[in-house]
């Protein structure tokens, strides 16, 4: 199987744990595209009724629009019933490391809103701990001083042998995400210890509006793997 048909099966499967009337936050990435494509489909064929998606990204928005899934956001629904939105990295706590898409705040907003949050993998997701697969650990920055802010996030984690980098986008430029933010990747060489003590001093970072680190928020994790399917719940 390759890594997007095991992608297609883990979202099918979270959409199976989807209701009608539910109102449902919809992720951003290769993973979730296929678990909104799937939820378009079955209100097209009339298995599900209802539903109001609240997307976590312009991207999604999109896709969802172009599916005829009806769209609001958080301000007309602020609790969530069930989101479903893939991963970079998943730990055995079922912490997860989000957002080499771009889309960390808008899906850390409406997935931290959810009554239920459905995270969808494949296996090559699965860490041992987080920052441990040598890809990045994105944190959402204002563009004021970005270097000021980006050697700050460099010092704070410098005892996991932190390296910031500034997001670029194909042409170079700073990546800009859909709230006009700019994204520093951290590259670690160890792990961050005490994640929530790390997610504090990065969040005290005064040009820091949000990290990729979701601690404590995925409620299910569906793993799909050569072997199968795996479901972990918190
Ligand atoms: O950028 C994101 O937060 C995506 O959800 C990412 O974490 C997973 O993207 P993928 O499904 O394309 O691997």
């Amino acid at each position: 199987l390759t890594q997007d048909e095991l992608k297609k099966i883990a979202a099918y499967k979270a959409v199976e744990f989807v209701e009608s009337g539910m109102v449902l936050g919809l992720g951003t990435g290769s993973t979730a595209k296929h678990a909104v494509d799937r939820i378009g489909e079955l209100l097209r064929l009339g298995k599900l009724k209802n539903i109001v998606g609240i997307p976590t990204s312009k991207k999604t928005q999109e896709q969802a629009l172009s599916l005829g899934i009806p769209l609001s956001d958080l301000n007309s629904h602020p609790t969530v019933d069930l989101a479903i939105d893939g991963a970079d990295e998943v730990d055995p706590h079922l912490n997860l490391v989000k957002g080499r898409g771009g889309s960390l705040l808008r899906e850390k907003m409406v997935e931290g809103a959810c009554k239920k949050f459905v995270c969808i993998v494949d296996e090559s997701k699965l860490v041992n701990h987080l920052g441990g697969s040598g890809l990045a650990m994105p944190v959402e920055i204002v563009p004021f001083c970005w270097e000021f802010t980006a050697r700050k996030l460099q010092n704070t984690l410098e005892d996991s042998g932190c390296v910031a980098k500034l997001r670029n986008g194909a042409k170079g430029e700073p990546f800009v995400t859909d709230n006009g933010n700019y994204i520093v990747d951290l590259y670690l060489q160890k792990s961050m210890g005490d994640l929530r003590a790390a997610s504090d001093a990065i969040l005290r970072i005064a040009g820091v509006v949000e990290h990729g680190m979701f601690l404590d928020m995925a409620t299910t994790v569906i793993v799909a793997g050569e072997l199968g399917i795996t479901i972990k719940n918190k």
